[in-house]
């Protein structure tokens, strides 16, 4: 699974044109890494291509270099055809190459391809592959990478990768949280990283049709398996009343998960014609487990599937039947 170190550096090293790609509905670690590795190559003297499938999620639009980013397929394939050759394709924070998305098997047709990732259920779907799973975050990982390279990161790298680590680490207080992470981040506020402001923009900056949609998404909550398993939903109707979208409804997932007894929190998220499904876990059940029998995938602790042509009804007790056997075994 794991390419050797040398042939990862050697690859960046030497590669003028990088396309930086990462998974679909991106997260603060996903945009982090990838515009804060942007910077890091840039400096470095490389042209960098940022694509995203979508546009960057309102919360995140504080990140420095997010202006670069490109939604055109066209124009990453024109990017890497005047290239000749000379370019090198990374994924990050991208445990699977159905996560890339709509264009993830065209990308991952040219090579080299690398995956830079720390997701446990991480095949290794690349040409050369770092994947360490007991990692924080992919941010903290382009923070080392950086190190390694020897480039002094700017401060707009370091606003990207603190962002990518606390974002990803639940703000310093999941287990996945090591001494080594401490240690980035404090490096990165050397950088010039500000983390009041950082967690300003991404904690005390949200619209008030978010706070509706929490309270209507709230009374949907119900309690399963003596109390273990706590479910909550948010409806097309629910959408439409509060003007919210899909996109406000990010954390919503820690407030069952919070509760004293709860082991798994489930969030459904009706969509048109299909339901996307969040699962988190606090640790007695691994939820990609149960995400893989949906075909879909994630960590032992945060995973997530998505199903078409269903109810929500039908797939809220299908899951709470496999996570009631998984919680069971
Ligand atoms: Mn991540």
């Amino acid at each position: 699974m794991m390419t050797d170190g040398k042939d990862i550096l050697n690859l960046i090293r030497h590669t003028k044109q990088v396309v930086l790609v990462t998974h679909i509905k991106p997260d603060g670690d996903a945009l982090g890494s990838l515009f804060g590795l942007a910077d890091v190559l840039q400096a470095m003297d490389k042209k960098v291509f940022c694509f995203l499938e979508e546009e960057v999620p309102q919360l995140y639009r504080f990140l420095p270099g997010r202006q670069q980013v490109e939604t055109s397929f066209a124009a990453a394939d024109g990017f890497i055809r005047a290239a000749d050759g000379d370019v090198l394709t990374i994924a990050l924070d991208c445990g699977d190459v159905k996560r890339l998305g709509k264009y993830g098997s065209q990308f991952r047709a040219r090579h080299p391809f690398m995956v830079i990732d720390h997701h446990r259920g991480n095949n290794g779907f690349g040409d050369v592959n770092w994947i360490e799973p007991h990692r924080s975050s992919t941010g903290e990982m382009i923070f080392d990478l950086a190190e390694t390279l020897d480039v002094k990161l700017s401060e707009a790298a370091a606003t990207c990768l603190y962002t990518a680590i606390v974002t990803d680490t639940g703000s310093f207080r999941y287990a996945s949280t090591s001494s080594h992470t401490y240690r980035i981040a404090a490096r990165l506020v050397e950088c010039g990283a500000q983390p009041g402001q950082i967690n300003e923009k991404l904690y005390d900056s949200y619209p008030l049709k978010r706070l509706r949609l929490m309270q209507q998404v709230l009374t949907t909550l119900q309690m399963f398996a003596e109390d273990r398993i706590g479910v909550i939903y948010v409806s097309r109707e629910m959408l439409e009343q509060t003007g919210a979208s899909l996109e406000d409804t990010e954390n919503f997932i820690n407030l069952p998960r919070a509760v004293e007894t709860v082991q798994v929190a489930v969030f459904l998220k009706e969509g048109k014609n299909m339901i996307s499904v969040s699962l988190r876990s606090r640790g007695g059940c691994d939820v990609s487990l149960v995400a893989a029998r949906f075909g879909g995938g994630g960590h032992a602790l945060a995973s997530g599937f998505r199903r078409d042509g269903v109810t929500l009804a039908q797939v809220r007790s299908q899951v709470l039947r496999a996570l009631i056997t998984q919680l069971d075994s």
